[in-house]
């Protein structure tokens, strides 16, 4: 079981440097089309530039989907949407809008339902289980697919610090991971951890550094310093 620190917890993210995507054709793609599970945590911090409708942050076209909300919802909703191989399940809480400060987000989903949490908070939940479709194609970050038209769903923000696990994480688990992030917690369940000393941009690579291979392929992309970015979580 994980402890909890009770000192304050404070990430400088200037220390550090993230995936900047351009919001016109940039994203990055997974090697791995197995990255679907029935019991699944995705999480990742993120930084808007700009808040436009439908922006995708980590997609498995055709399994599972992390975005902004598009016409049928407002716009600045965090949307978990899992295809079930008939029909998409849309999450999101009216109660929640993204603005453009860093936040770090979790989505998991289990045979007990659907959660999604930002900054270490439970924003909504669902009893209702939804298996994900185990689709073929490879996870994006970024954008829908290479495969599919994506006009206006490309992100335009930074990335950093993503994440899957193959079990849902509990509450403190999450809390804990937005107060330290470079902690791994779980080894054996994390296999995917894309974290900035894996960011490569000379040979076109965001490596995983969970161990399980799944790396990434960069196509356009760029690094960027944090040196005026802050975390501070609380
Ligand atoms: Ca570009």
């Amino acid at each position: 079981m994980l402890e909890l620190r009770k000192i304050e917890a404070e990430w400088r993210a200037r220390m550090h440097k993230a995936l900047k995507f351009d919001g016109e054709d940039d994203y990055v793609e997974l090697e791995n089309t197995e990255l679907v599970f029935s019991n699944q945590t995705v999480c990742f911090w993120v930084k808007l530039n700009e808040i436009t409708p439908g922006q995708r942050f980590i997609v498995k076209r055709a399994s599972w989907s992390i975005r902004l909300g598009k016409e049928e919802h407002t716009k600045r909703y965090v949307i978990l949407d899992i295809y079930d191989g008939s029909n998409w399940h849309v999450l999101y809480s009216t109660e929640y809008e993204i603005d453009l400060n860093w936040h770090f987000i979790c989505a998991e989903w289990s045979d007990s339902g659907r959660r999604l949490y930002v900054d270490g908070k439970l924003i909504k939940s669902s009893s209702t289980p939804v298996t994900p479709y185990n689709s073929t194609y490879k996870p994006c970050i970024g954008r829908y697919s290479p495969t599919y038209p994506t006009s206006g769903e490309f992100l335009n923000g930074i990335i950093d610090e993503v994440r899957i696990y193959n079990r849902v994480l509990s509450e403190s688990e999450i809390k804990y991971l937005y107060q330290n992030p470079f902690d791994p917690i779980d080894p054996e369940h994390l296999v995917l951890w894309l974290n900035p000393a894996g960011i490569d941009v000379a040979n076109g690579k965001w490596w995983d550094l969970s161990g399980k291979g799944n790396h990434g392929t960069i196509h356009g992309a760029t690094e960027v310093s944090l040196v005026k970015e802050e975390v501070k979580v609380k």
